[in-house]
């Protein structure tokens, strides 16, 4: 049987706009996913068109790296070019979860594997995701999956409980980020998130949050499945783009 929350860990997902579920996927599964994701990162194994995110100190020549896989931010869209994260998004624990969350009709917004090497990795500031996305209403749901132990070490996610519903804040362009003018919030107030390699932190995309640069010797490689109701609206230019259909009805005049 699929894996569900229960009614008590449903409560506190609406409570403070975020859960954290361990042992979604088995260890066999997430080794898999390291040796795939080692191979595209520091073995030559193509990434076609699939677009890379390298760190902005090494970008600039500030710091040095042993190989240039250490250097790789963020990779987009491996759900759509591989079958081992194409299955990792279909995951009937994960769907589950979110269609508990969402509905049962179910796009995926975007996917995007978000690593930081260890001592190299630098933070992302503190953000909602919703006012990056040209989506309606501002209810997407992310799984953000643990492919190592996110710990407060190696940068795991952090977030201001219950501040979902506040609606979405004012954001402010700084140096390599988009990020909630400070005057909105209390960073102080953040809670950490820690959660095991296999398991993955459910949250809203108006929730605001944070990942600390990576001061450890470990690892910190996650990738942020999200997902939005087939009934949600393109608020973008030109028609919606083809998102990738997960499971359930497509509507007219939704997003496709
Ligand atoms: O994993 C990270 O470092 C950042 C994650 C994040 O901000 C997101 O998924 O929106």
């Amino acid at each position: 049987m699929p894996m569900q929350l229960t009614p008590e860990q449903l409560e506190v997902y609406h409570r403070q706009g975020y859960v954290v579920v361990e042992d979604l996927v088995s260890s066999v599964e997430v080794e898999a996913l390291h040796n795939r994701l080692r191979e595209y990162t520091h073995d030559g194994r193509p990434l076609g068109s699939i677009r890379v995110q390298i760190e902005p100190r090494v970008q600039r020549g500030e710091l040095e790296v042993n190989h240039p896989g250490d250097a790789i931010r963020k990779v987009d869209s491996l759900v759509e070019g591989d079958d081992l994260f194409r299955k990792l998004g279909l995951n009937e624990n994960i769907v589950g979860i979110i269609s508990q969350i969402l509905g049962p009709d179910i796009k995926m917004f975007r996917n995007a594997l978000l690593m930081k090497a260890p001592e190299v990795g630098s933070q992302k500031g503190w953000h909602q995701d919703s006012p990056y996305w040209p989506i309606q209403p501002m209810n997407l749901c992310s799984c953000w999956f643990a492919l190592d132990d996110a710990t407060a070490e190696n940068g795991c996610l952090a977030a201001l409980s219950g501040w979902h519903k506040k609606g979405a804040l004012p954001h402010v362009s700084v140096t390599d980020d988009f990020v909630i003018d400070e005057q909105y919030y209390d960073s102080s107030a953040g809670v950490i998130a820690p959660v095991k390699a296999g398991g993955g932190v459910f949250f809203h995309s108006l929730l605001p949050h944070y990942t600390a640069p990576n001061r450890s010797d470990k690892w910190r490689r996650a990738i942020a499945l999200s997902y939005m109701s087939s009934k949600s609206q393109y608020t973008g230019k030109g028609k919606s783009p083809q998102y990738f259909h997960v499971k359930g009805e497509t509507y007219p005049g939704c997003v496709r």
